[in-house]
């Protein structure tokens, strides 16, 4: 399966290859609007369903060495949620900080942060691709979703887990929350991660905790979760389409 490199990654990879001065620079002067729909479109997408007869969801996404490392990774979109209620989390160094699951599960629970860093973790190192044309190699530790899940029991209807974030409201009222199936949400490096290249995950990338779905686009990737609910549709979050960006037009499958 090797060979089939998605297209979608393909055309990243090359992007980034060329080192493209219109990628790198240009992207900060479209307007995401503009910018976004054009990738989408000028690559040809393979639909979620054909997807799945090529690569089993089980696949694992590629992991790298520490020789692969980026020199650094850097932050994108949200980089210090400006609230009240987040800046208050910082001033403490997080020791108020309760990340919530909820909705369809047996047990609904709360974790501190030193309680999630008590579980057992997960350590890889993977290439984050962002849309916007640019990619990092780092290495994340976290906690996996699937031990969260399995303590929480999913209850049999449930589909999807959505991660609402700290980050502030926008102008249209939206504030950044993602979602992902329940396939990606046991897999075994899909993880709440709370420590970037062996210290913890900075503000700029999503302290006190950030999703990691390795075999999904940088959007995928939550920073400052504060709560995990489990669902069977999104009818009734924010704009129904399951992400904030896939809300504003983005594909809500964005991997292999
Ligand atoms: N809460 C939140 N999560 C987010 C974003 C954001 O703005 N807010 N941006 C997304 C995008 S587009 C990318 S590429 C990655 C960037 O992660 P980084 O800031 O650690 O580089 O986070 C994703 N998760
Ligand atoms: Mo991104």
């Amino acid at each position: 399966m090797s060979t089939h490199e998605p297209r979608r990654r393909r055309f990243l990879a090359h992007a980034a290859a060329a080192g493209s001065s219109f990628f790198l620079a240009g992207c900060d002067k479209l307007s995401q609007s503009e910018w976004f729909p054009k990738i989408l479109s000028s690559t040809e997408k393979l639909t979620q369903a054909a997807q799945k007869l090529i690569v089993p969801r089980r696949a694992m996404a590629q992991e790298f060495s520490p020789a692969d490392m980026s020199p650094e990774f850097r932050s994108n979109g949200t980089d210090n949620p400006d609230s009240p209620a987040y800046q208050a989390l910082v001033a403490n160094g997080f020791k108020d900080y309760q990340l919530k699951i909820s909705g369809m599960v047996e047990r609904p629970e709360t974790y501190t942060l030193d309680q999630l860093k008590s579980l057992p973790s997960r350590t890889q190192i993977t290439r984050h691709d962002c849309v916007e044309g640019w990619s990092a190699i780092a290495k994340w530790q976290g906690v996996q979703l699937s031990r969260l899940l399995e303590r929480a029991q999913p209850k049999a209807g449930a589909r999807y887990a959505v991660f609402f974030c700290a980050d502030p409201m926008d102008a249209a009222g939206t504030a950044y929350y993602e979602s992902i199936d329940m396939d990606d949400a046991r897999h075994p490096q899909t993880i709440l991660a709370y420590a970037l290249n062996d210290a913890p995950l900075p503000v700029k990338n999503g302290a006190p905790i950030r999703l990691r779905v390795e075999r999904q686009l940088g959007y995928k990737m939550a920073k400052y979760v504060m709560e995990i609910k489990l669902v069977d549709n999104f009818a009734n979050i924010a704009g129904g389409k399951g992400g904030y960006w896939e809300d504003q037009g983005y594909e809500w499958f964005a991997g292999i």
